[in-house]
């Protein structure tokens, strides 16, 4: 009896020792954000040739609503419970093609450009990470892109043992979104997902602690601006 309570409460804490992105603005959890795999482990995606490196979903999921943004403006993202593994924040968008439902599109082929990534301060003495410790991230579309349906890709990568080949730990949520008032840019440098990332990205195998890096490269494409 008394092995199971500890089995159980060490699944309970394993459980809460990482984090999910459920929800978007005052959105509820998975209203707006497709249901990811990890919605009840709070797991991590380990493989980054793993289609879940895309939406963190293995089979299609809609999500229940789409949220209708002006582009320009800023998009809270929440995360539950707080991020508190060292490492990156980014953010991706990927349009939905005109005459396709977003509700059905699941963000194939090279269709998503970086609108953020953080870099740590404290180089070459000890990382630190803003994200570190946060409940909610703010994010900004861009103004200039084209009106229209988005998945708004939220990642954090967890650092904290990716030394080693396969360490580092992928937190990861899509929301939908309905971008109004845009221009007519069309970003560059769209990636793939799986494809954008491979496990020796020197962003990705990384050992954050020592020696201390002097300088940090985020894996992907570089940052979309309009
Ligand atoms: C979102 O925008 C569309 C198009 O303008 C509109 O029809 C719809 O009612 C809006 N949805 C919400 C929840 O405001
Ligand atoms: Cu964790």
């Amino acid at each position: 009896m008394l092995p199971n309570v500890l089995l159980l409460l060490g699944t309970a804490l394993g459980a809460t020792a990482h984090y999910t992105f459920p929800r978007i603005n005052q959105g509820s959890n998975w209203q707006h954000v497709r249901r990811a795999d990890n919605w009840q482990d709070n797991g991590f995606v380990g493989n980054v040739n793993s289609p879940q490196i895309r939406c963190f979903q293995n089979r299609h999921q809609a999500a229940p609503a789409t949220l209708n943004v002006t582009a320009g403006s800023t998009v809270t993202y929440h995360a539950n419970p707080n991020v508190y593994h060292p490492g990156p924040m980014a953010f991706y968008l990927a349009r939905v093609p005109d005459g396709q439902d977003i509700n059905s599109w699941q963000g194939d082929g090279a269709v998503w450009f970086k609108i953020y990534h953080e870099q740590p301060t404290g180089l070459g003495q000890s990382l630190r990470w803003g994200s570190d410790g946060k409940s909610s991230f703010q994010v900004q579309i861009p103004r200039c892109i084209r009106s229209g349906y988005y998945l708004l890709r939220a990642e954090h990568i967890g650092l904290h043992s990716a030394g080693s080949p396969g360490g580092a730990q992928f937190y990861i949520s899509c929301a939908q979104i309905a971008v109004s008032g845009g221009g007519n840019t069309e970003p560059p440098n769209k990636v793939s997902f799986p494809g954008a990332y491979s496990a020796s990205d020197p962003g990705i195998q990384i050992n954050i602690y020592w020696p201390v890096p002097t300088s940090y490269r985020n894996p992907g494409p570089p940052v979309f601006q309009c």
